[in-house]
């Protein structure tokens, strides 16, 4: 294949990652993981799928970061995963510590690659990937907002019995409880849900979206979402390999965007070759615009929290 995808860590999200790329075909895909053995016992079992799945990605799995060296894409899905009763910000501390270890020595070996950062709590380690890697900020980048757009999407389908192909949805902000959906922007077929659906009905798909990824949890008990976490960070991929200028909803550095600044936060942007093409300012209601802030507030604690703990 052309192009190369590093994904880190092996787990769920890491090996679902790798799946969907090698049978998208989007590139050769390398999977490292701290454990010996498992992303290679991972990686040959994919390849040996690749006949019936009827693709010619390569797939390695590896414990040695020189099996990195330039990559186009690097996905950090490395660290712990919460359980039932947990929030993702309960994963800091052991994250932060991760995060930067891995990019540190991936970074250097791939100097033009678009990170995005999966692991959580989400737009913090962003702030952590940022620094490790010595990387300009359009090519640091989070997913979040891919899966929970999606996610609001599907559930928008459920309610009007359409198919999910004539969804579109904004889920804008930071990836927590305070993520903002905005009904506004989401549309069936072009037509505003506002126009489609009661606001109790609307505000009832909002709280679900927001309580997703604790939906999936609460019924998995041993771990958290992987299928639509993997498929929205193969989209970001997808848009980055193939510079598809695609606006998606991704957590980027802001420097004055929105009237934030230094502060990852979802926003729509205009992802190709290089990671950020630019960031789509829309027009905010004042409800909207507190609701943004509020999330924003929330990330900002956890950038201080961070800072407290040395990174
Ligand atoms: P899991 O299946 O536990 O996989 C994590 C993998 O990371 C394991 O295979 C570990 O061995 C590996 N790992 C740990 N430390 C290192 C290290 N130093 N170097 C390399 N690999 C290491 O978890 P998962 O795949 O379900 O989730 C991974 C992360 O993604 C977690 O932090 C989740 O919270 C996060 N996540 C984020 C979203 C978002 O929407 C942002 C969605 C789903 C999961």
């Amino acid at each position: 294949m052309v192009g190369k995808i590093t994904v880190i860590g092996a787990g769920n999200v890491g090996a679902t990652c790798a799946q969907r790329a090698a049978e998208k075909e989007l590139a050769d895909v390398v999977l490292v993981d701290v454990v010996e053995g498992m992303p290679q016992g991972k990686a040959l079992d994919l390849c040996e799928a690749a006949p019936v799945e009827k693709h010619d990605a390569r797939l390695l799995g590896t414990n040695d970061y020189a099996d990195t060296a330039g990559s186009d894409v690097i996905i950090v899905t490395a660290g712990i995963a919460r359980k039932p009763g947990m929030s993702r910000d309960d994963l800091i501390k052991t994250n932060a510590g991760i995060v930067k270890a891995t990019v540190e020595r991936a970074a250097p070996l791939s100097p033009e690659a678009v990170i995005i950062v999966v692991s959580n709590p989400l737009d913090a380690m962003c702030h952590v990937a940022l620094k490790a890697s010595g990387m300009p900020p359009r090519q640091v980048i989070g997913m979040a907002g891919v899966l929970d757009s999606a996610r609001f999407r599907y559930f928008i389908a459920e309610a009007l019995d359409v198919s999910v192909e004539n969804t579109h949805a904004f889920v804008l902000g930071g990836h927590g409880d305070t993520m903002v959906p905005l009904p506004r922007f989401s549309t069936v077929a072009g037509i505003p849900i506002t126009e489609l659906l009661p606001a109790d009905k609307i505000a009832a798909l909002c709280q679900r979206t927001a309580q997703g990824g604790a939906e999936i949890v609460s019924l998995l008990k041993t771990g958290s979402a992987y299928y639509a976490p993997a498929s929205a960070a193969v989209e970001m991929a997808e848009a980055i390999l193939k510079d598809k200028k695609k606006i998606l909803p991704c957590a980027a550095y802001l420097q004055g965007q929105y009237g934030y600044n230094d502060l990852y936060i979802g926003v729509p942007v205009k992802l190709g070759k290089g990671g950020v093409l630019d960031v789509v300012e829309i027009k905010l209601t004042a409800d909207e615009k507190a609701a943004l802030d509020n999330s924003a507030g929330a990330v900002q604690k956890l950038v201080e929290l961070l800072a407290e703990l040395g990174y």
